[in-house]
């Protein structure tokens, strides 16, 4: 009776191991251990055989059943760590780690010439300043008659401006902008208006179309210390509380006097380093009180010369960002490369 029970513990354990090595899944293999050492399986079946045998009988067939066993166990043991490896090897579903971090979602990121533009933005806004856009295409009057830049200017050359037919051209500058507030509204007028604009220009420090923001004051009492002050305070605003400024006799069509201004090198903090060509400073903006003569082209009482002064200033979006986050070329902020665009 004992030796039946031994070859067929044997047989079994055989069967069972070839059963669970041709399983593919860890369901598959848990069905092949169900069918042996479940409940109601095989090798559970002869188990319960053992206690109805004679005393010495017992002891053999419990050794040979339960060698059966455990070798049996080995073998599933064995195959759902070779199922796991091959699953996970395979990049398939193999067993979830729950207590993985998940995975963030690609998020966008704010181009640095829209950020440097809000933050203009932000900062002229607590001056009190309001925010204008206008078309990017323009007649030649807006953007050269009335800004005192008359015909045959160099400025209006056509290897300069874009044309996009006789008398309307790609805006050269955000001027024309302050020109359609003026016509619009009446002083006092403080305002600024950012938007990309348009010059035949590409090489190593210019990109056919750029970024500008201008600003403008109009009213009774404008002063050149005012426009000190106010671009003083936004140098500060801008690239931090100790950025010194300067401002240097310059020439505008728009504006008399005119004036550059530069701030103390953001880099070395004015001591002299190659982006500043050892100079200490950085030319920025441009600015100057409005000249009469563009008051005259808006005509009317409202902007008469003799009742109204105003200042005016312009300066880079896209050199202002390279300069607050460090960016080394121009055509890096045009390229959209995800590398730069990531960092902000
Ligand atoms: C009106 C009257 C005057 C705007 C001004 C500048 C000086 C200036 C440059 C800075 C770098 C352009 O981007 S840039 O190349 N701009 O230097 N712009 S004053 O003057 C105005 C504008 C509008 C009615």
């Amino acid at each position: 009776m004992s030796d039946a029970l031994n070859t067929q513990a044997a047989q079994l354990a055989d069967e069972a191991a070839a059963a669970l090595l041709a399983t593919t899944g860890e369901a598959d293999l848990a069905n092949a251990k169900a069918r042996y050492l479940g409940k109601q399986g095989s090798i559970t079946a002869l188990l319960k055989q053992i206690p109805t045998l004679e005393p010495d009988d017992r002891r053999n067939a419990g050794r040979a059943v339960n060698e059966a066993k455990r070798a049996v166990e080995a073998v599933f043991a064995q195959r759902r760590e070779s199922l796991k490896d091959a699953a996970l090897s395979a990049g398939g579903d193999g067993p979830v780690d729950v207590t993985l971090p998940g995975r963030s979602g690609w998020r966008g990121h704010e181009h640095p010439v829209t950020l440097a533009w809000d933050a203009i933005c932000d900062i002229f806004s607590s001056m009190g300043f309001t925010i204008h856009e206008g078309p990017q295409v323009e007649t030649e009057w807006h953007n050269f008659e009335a800004l005192n830049i008359p015909a045959g200017h160099p400025a209006r050359e056509m290897q300069d401006t874009f044309y996009i037919e006789d008398g309307v051209v790609l805006r050269t500058h955000t001027s024309p902008v302050q020109i359609r507030t003026m016509l619009q509204h009446e002083p006092p007028l403080r305002m600024i208006c950012p938007g990309p604009v348009y010059r035949k220009d590409n090489d190593l420090t210019h990109t056919p179309m750029f970024h500008q923001v201008e600003g403008l004051v109009v009213d009774r009492n404008t002063t050149m210390a005012e426009l000190k002050g106010v671009l003083a305070e936004f140098a500060r605003a801008f690239f931090g509380p100790g950025t010194e400024v300067r401002f240097r006799p310059s020439y505008f069509p728009f504006t008399e006097p005119s004036a550059e201004v530069d701030v103390s090198c953001v880099f070395c903090s004015g001591s002299g380093c190659r982006v500043c060509s050892n100079t200490g400073w950085l030319e920025v903006l441009g600015s100057g009180m409005v000249d009469p003569e563009v008051f005259r082209a808006i005509g009317g009482d409202a902007f008469d010369p003799d009742e109204v002064q105003g200042f005016a200033f312009g300066m880079g979006i896209d050199r202002l960002a390279m300069l607050r986050y460090g960016i080394p070329d121009l055509r890096m902020l045009f390229e959209n490369d995800v590398r730069l665009l990531a960092q902000f």
